[in-house]
């Protein structure tokens, strides 16, 4: 059986993070309020009522966290722009202190030999474009797409790729549609618009990054869905949350139209947004890669109150479960790639895992987590051995950060953070990646210097 040691030679290692979750310095250097600014005061929206007003103090400590990655040996790191550091209020002219913030995170990383991957919005909205309607309005679509060519100006130079959105999927449900995520709006299905303008700002981003000559990718949350039973409306339940958890953001990009969606009540024009052309555009704009977000499968069962959520979801019993209590199964990795393959045949572009990890509350002694990475790796690596053309794999996180609206109770760090000093000690996980990662290397050495004599 192929595990972690099979990975293909030029295969990347990265860790990934989040602007809003690791920055801090929230207001300084020009920066404008971000939606997360704004949720996390309202009262209970997050865990004991934290922000990432300070988070991991990565703004002035960056160069402490490269040399974290240097010491791991990681080819990349992927990371978010914020956009209210480089628009304060989402429109107009760069900011010049917020840009060369990344000019010099990008210039340290380099001197590291590790390449920069830019997430261009990782769910931090400038305030001022959501009191325009935030991402229920069209204009932020084409917002997006300036900002991404403020970024592409500046850095493009250094950046050889970029990855446009992160998890659209995971934004409109938890911010637009349940209101448990900035802005906090509880819109259900009304939310639809929100993924449809997501997609229009990457496809319109896209387009310019790459008749510039620069790679793109699209930072996915997938999920394998699984009927709760064979029953008929467990499994048409599932169907449907299927097309609207793992299609709706990708079979626009694949195949140019979005999923059928009527088992929701949603029409093809989702509430009215999509305008001739933009399908096109969408899928005009091509992808160099599919980035991937993987982090468990969800069992699906047919709703059982009248008037609340179109499914509800099932447990899923005997396997162990993270701090969050997500369900760990990592042959759902192999599973889901399959799945994308079978779906997309040909139209699917080469998959890098942009981010999997899990949260524990060991503070450095993280065996669960070193399991938890080697078993989801094993599995990737018999995906690649089935056929599927995986490329990179950024575990995520580098470090502890705050877990949006449950603060910094769930930790996913290599390396762990303590919140009151900022100290930042690296936990067993660390040791066991920079390992992996070395061993990897030495291997592709050998390969490089072809078969081994007896
Ligand atoms: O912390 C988040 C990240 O911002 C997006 N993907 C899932 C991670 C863990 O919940």
């Amino acid at each position: 059986m192929p595990n972690r040691g099979d990975l293909p030679a030029g295969f990347r290692w990265g860790v990934s993070t989040a602007a809003y979750q690791i920055e801090g310095a929230v207001a300084e250097d020009g920066r404008g309020p971000s939606v997360w600014d704004v949720f996390c005061e309202r009262p209970g929206a997050v865990k004991g009522g934290e922000s990432g007003r300070i988070a991991c103090d990565h703004y002035h400590r960056y160069g402490e966290d490269v040399e974290l990655m240097r010491g791991l040996g990681v080819d990349g790191y992927r990371f978010s722009i914020a956009w209210p550091r480089i628009q304060p209020t989402g429109s107009g002219p760069a900011n010049p202190a917020g840009l060369a913030f990344y000019d010099r995170l990008v210039d340290a990383l380099l001197a590291a030999g590790i390449t920069p991957l830019p997430t261009l919005f990782h769910w931090d909205l400038p305030q001022a474009l959501e009191d325009g309607g935030g991402w229920l309005a069209r204009d932020t679509a084409y917002r997006f797409a300036e900002y991404a060519e403020l970024a592409l100006d500046r850095l493009g130079d250094r950046v050889p790729a970029w990855i446009t959105l992160n998890e659209p999927f995971v934004h409109m449900v938890f911010g637009y549609a349940l209101g448990i995520h900035a802005p906090g709006r509880a819109l259900m299905l009304d939310a639809l618009p929100a993924a449809h303008h997501q997609l229009l700002g990457h496809g319109l981003a896209a387009g310019l990054l790459r008749e510039r000559g620069h790679q793109v990718l699209i930072a996915n949350n997938f999920t394998p869905v699984r009927p709760a039973s064979e029953a008929p409306a467990d499994v048409a339940a599932a169907e449907a949350y299927d097309a609207l958890h793992n299609r709706l953001f990708t079979d626009p990009l694949l195949r140019g139209r979005y999923p059928d969606l009527s088992a929701y009540g949603v029409t093809p024009d989702l509430g009215g947004s999509v305008r001739p052309g933009d399908l096109e555009l969408i899928a005009a704009a091509g992808l160099d890669g599919l980035g991937v977000n993987y982090y468990n499968p969800t069992r699906i069962a047919a709703p059982t109150e009248p008037g609340g959520l179109p499914f509800a979801e099932a447990e899923i019993d005997g396997v162990p479960r993270t701090a969050f209590g997500w369900p760990v199964v990592p042959d759902g990795l192999r599973e889901l790639l399959l799945g994308l393959r079978t779906r997309y045949g040909n139209a699917l572009p080469p998959i890098t895992i942009t981010e999997n990890g899990c949260s524990t509350d060991a503070t450095l002694d993280d065996g669960f987590r070193i399991d938890y990475l080697a078993t989801h790796l094993d599995a990737l690596a018999q995906a690649h051995a089935q056929g599927i053309d995986v490329r990179g794999y950024y575990t995520w996180s580098l470090i502890d950060n705050v877990e949006w609206a449950e603060g910094t109770s769930q930790r996913f760090g290599l390396v762990h953070v303590d919140f009151d000093t900022q100290r930042r000690t690296p936990k067993a996980s660390y040791a066991w990646y920079r390992d992996l990662i070395a061993t990897h290397r030495a291997r592709q050495r050998g390969w490089a210097a072809g078969p081994r004599r007896p």
